[in-house]
């Protein structure tokens, strides 16, 4: 069951809404114990890369998609990093109209520029960063009547709540404190304010402390100022200007938490130290939450035993130079069986 389907009722849909549904959400909430004991808390990881086109974009996606038929538009445009444009085109595709996305050119990892391309897409590849690029997106929706699916349409952020409804669900509760990537910003206020829809319809009792990671070169947010030339191996979270700062900014502050920044070097070693311990693939800009978890626990800032949730927004088979760039060569060897067993050895 998709989300506008499993979540109807809380979100604005209407008969009037068409059905839209590539069964996104209901995304695994992992117990990754072997890292969750070396850190000295209970450790889960939303597993937002089992969605259908491998992020947790599809959750807004569907509703922006939804929506934007009710009012009859035409095509979809949208600017992105990456997951955005992968999403849009596969519904686009799902529902047969036409979708034009702009990317930074050279900053998308190749696994999400192969996915706008082969759902049939038209991909632009702009000579500028994304902010660049959502700024122009915007005034082509303007101009040619398409509709605008980055997160400054508001029917992201709402569809986005369900992933904090599920977590929540899954758990019984919210968790202590929730830790999610930070990018252009959508994502953390949507789960702050499905967590406070939860408590306000009785259905959870405390709310959790929202923990929001940057990567060290594109961190308006955690260090208060702007930043022109975002740069990071994080693709997805290369963005210096993000739309819901506001948003994000009163997050962390109405729920007592914090903006962290980590490094490149970090957000790779906690990429490989999720997959090497819990066997969840994900791609980097989600693993700058781990890096996070791992820098506070270093500074002994951790709660001892806290549950933890970190969103684990994008597959990692997205971006696999990431993955290839801190990994060694696979033994080549003939094809002997002595040469195997000295391989072994
Ligand atoms: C894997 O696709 O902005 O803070 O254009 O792909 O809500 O922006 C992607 C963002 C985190 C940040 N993790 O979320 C885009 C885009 C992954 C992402 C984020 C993104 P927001």
């Amino acid at each position: 069951m998709g989300v506008l389907k499993r979540y109807g009722t809380y979100l604005p849909i209407s008969e009037k809404t068409p059905s839209v549904n590539l069964e996104e959400g209901n995304t695994p909430l992992v117990r990754l114990d072997r890292i969750g004991n070396e850190l000295g808390i209970e450790l889960w990881g939303k597993l937002e890369g089992c969605n259908p086109s491998g992020s947790f974009k599809d959750r807004g996606m569907v509703l922006a998609v939804a929506k934007a038929l009710e009012d009859g538009a035409r095509a979809l445009v949208c600017a992105s990093t990456g997951n955005t444009s992968a999403s849009a085109a596969a519904y686009a595709a799902h529902v047969g109209i036409p979708c034009y996305v702009l990317l930074p050119s050279g900053h998308v990892a190749m696994g999400k520029l192969a996915q706008a391309l082969i759902y049939g897409a038209k991909v632009i590849a702009v000579d500028g960063n994304f902010d660049r690029a959502l700024e122009m997106a915007r005034t082509c929706a303007e101009l040619k009547g398409f509709a605008m699916v980055n997160s400054v349409n508001p029917y992201r952020l709402i569809s986005q709540k369900t992933g904090a409804w599920e977590i929540c669900e899954s758990l019984g509760r919210a968790p202590d404190a929730h830790v999610i990537p930070v990018g252009n910003a959508c994502n953390i206020s949507a789960y702050w304010a499905g967590y406070k829809d939860f408590k306000a319809w009785g259905k959870i009792t405390e709310l959790p402390r929202m923990i929001g990671i940057q990567a060290e070169g594109a961190a308006p947010l955690a260090t208060g100022k702007p930043c022109p030339n975002p740069e990071t191996i994080a693709t997805a979270i290369r963005i210096g200007n993000p739309v819901s700062a506001e948003l994000a900014k009163a997050a962390v502050a109405e729920s007592g938490g914090e903006f962290l920044t980590v490094t490149d070097d970090e957000i790779l070693a906690a990429q490989a130290m999720l997959a090497s311990k819990s066997g969840v693939f994900a791609e980097p800009a989600s693993c700058t939450t781990l890096a996070g978890l791992v820098k506070l626990g270093h500074a002994k800032k951790l709660q001892q035993g806290a549950t933890f949730v970190i969103i684990l927004t994008g597959n990692g088979l997205k971006d696999p130079d990431a993955a290839l760039s801190q990994v060694g060569e696979p033994v080549r060897i003939g094809a002997e069986m002595e040469e195997l067993l000295e391989a072994l050895a």
